[in-house]
């Protein structure tokens, strides 16, 4: 076996020579140095730091020196390779930087901007929740009626059975349209409730006649927290042979289990209204405490103000008198009919406590209700 070659110098190694290390470690911080990008720092780093660079393939002449030359170069190559670590890692640290903050600004948005989004649209809980109310009718047979909102006195009042004098005609309750002299059955008001859509349905129909009429109603009341000049009601109308306060009583009761929940009841508390004898004022059992808040302090219910029922609206049996006017045989047949406001019911079913929000127009009010169609 030869000897080691002790006269190996590894100076004579080109690529171990001290200025040629310098000179590769400097190449490798210029490249560094130039790379205007994060994909130019990639490549200088494979032509600098990779197996096939230059500093890797003296790293790998060392191998060969003689024992006592390897510290010695290996200090050189080993200090070269670590400088030009630091300063890969430095430029890469600035280059990422730099990225991230023109990031930062390229893809920025300007909360200020114009929106430029058509915003899709709700339509209002009074309309949406009106024709909830029509498909309970529908579902049981009933026919969607509709009538004039300016409508002749005549229907509004005369053919319902108000008297000329009768209160309700005054100026200070009706907007009339046409003719001054309120009760000479010549006017033409804005229709004050849905009831005259009852005789139009008796006139333009034979019995059996099952409708249900939505729409618009007008009266000179101011617009407070519980009143509106304009609102809706909805009225219902049935004539048949043989019907009782009992059909009605029964059919009110399945709207309110469809709309308000199962098992709630119903009550009946004399009124009058002309065009209805006998008449009653209908109310529900309260669907949120059922009755539980009465009398319990404990346990108060802000829908019906611990009342335990909640006032829905007017009904009766169709008075003879109008079922004559609407040409209709009173001997053969009977009919029942309730009508109730739309505010008021969305107002204790959705704890509206003020109806301007209702009917003031402002998105704010209608949204939180969803796109229902
Ligand atoms: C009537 O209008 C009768 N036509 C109802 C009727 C129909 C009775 C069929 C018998 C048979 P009333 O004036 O009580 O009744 O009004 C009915 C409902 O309209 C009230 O219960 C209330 O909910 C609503 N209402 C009345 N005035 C206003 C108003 N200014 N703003 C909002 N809702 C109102």
């Amino acid at each position: 076996m030869s000897a080691p070659n002790k006269s190996y110098d590894p100076v004579e190694v080109e690529a171990l020579k001290p200025e040629e290390i310098e000179r590769m470690r400097n190449e490798a911080l210029a490249a560094f140095a130039a790379a205007a990008d994060l994909e130019a720092l990639r490549e200088a780093k494979a032509a600098h730091m990779g197996d096939r660079s230059p500093l890797a393939l003296a790293n790998r002449e060392i191998g060969a020196l003689p024992p006592q030359a390897k510290a010695e170069a290996g200090k050189r190559v080993g200090m070269a390779r670590g400088a030009v670590n630091k300063a890969f890692a430095a430029r890469q640290a600035e280059l990422e930087a730099e990225r991230d903050a023109r990031v930062l600004v390229e893809e920025a948005v300007d909360v200020t901007l114009p929106y430029d989004r058509v915003p899709a649209g709700a339509r209002h809980p009074l309309t949406t929740f009106c024709e909830r109310v029509e498909d309970v009718f529908t579902a049981m047979g009933y026919e969607v009626a509709e009538g004039p909102e300016v409508e002749a006195e005549w229907f509004n009042f005369d053919a319902l059975n108000f008297e000329p004098d009768h209160p309700a005609r005054a100026m200070q309750d009706t907007f009339f349209v046409a003719g001054d002299k309120p009760g000479r059955e010549t006017g033409v008001v804005l229709r004050t409730h849905t009831s005259p859509v009852q005789v139009r349905s008796m006139l333009d129909r034979e019995p059996p006649i099952y409708v249900v009429c939505p729409g618009r109603v007008y009266r000179t009341d101011e617009l407070d927290a519980t009143h509106t000049p304009v609102f809706h009601q909805v009225e219902l109308l049935a004539i048949d042979e043989g019907l009782t306060m009992a059909d009605l009583k029964g059919t009110i009761e399945h709207m309110v289990r469809s709309l308000f929940g199962e098992g709630l009841t119903t009550r009946l508390r004399p009124n009058y209204f002309p065009f209805t004898e006998p008449s009653a004022e209908l109310d529900m059992q309260c669907y949120v405490c059922r009755g539980a808040s009465v009398g319990n302090p404990e346990q108060p219910c802000r829908t019906c103000s611990s009342e335990g029922w909640i006032e829905l609206g007017g009904c009766g049996m169709v008075n003879p008198r109008v079922l004559v006017a609407a040409g209709i045989d009173p001997e053969k047949y009977s009919g029942f009919a309730f009508g109730f406001g739309i505010e008021r019911m969305l107002m204790f079913r959705h704890n509206v406590e003020d109806m301007r929000d209702m009917v003031e127009g402002d998105v704010r009010f209608t949204r939180p209700f969803g796109m229902e169609i």
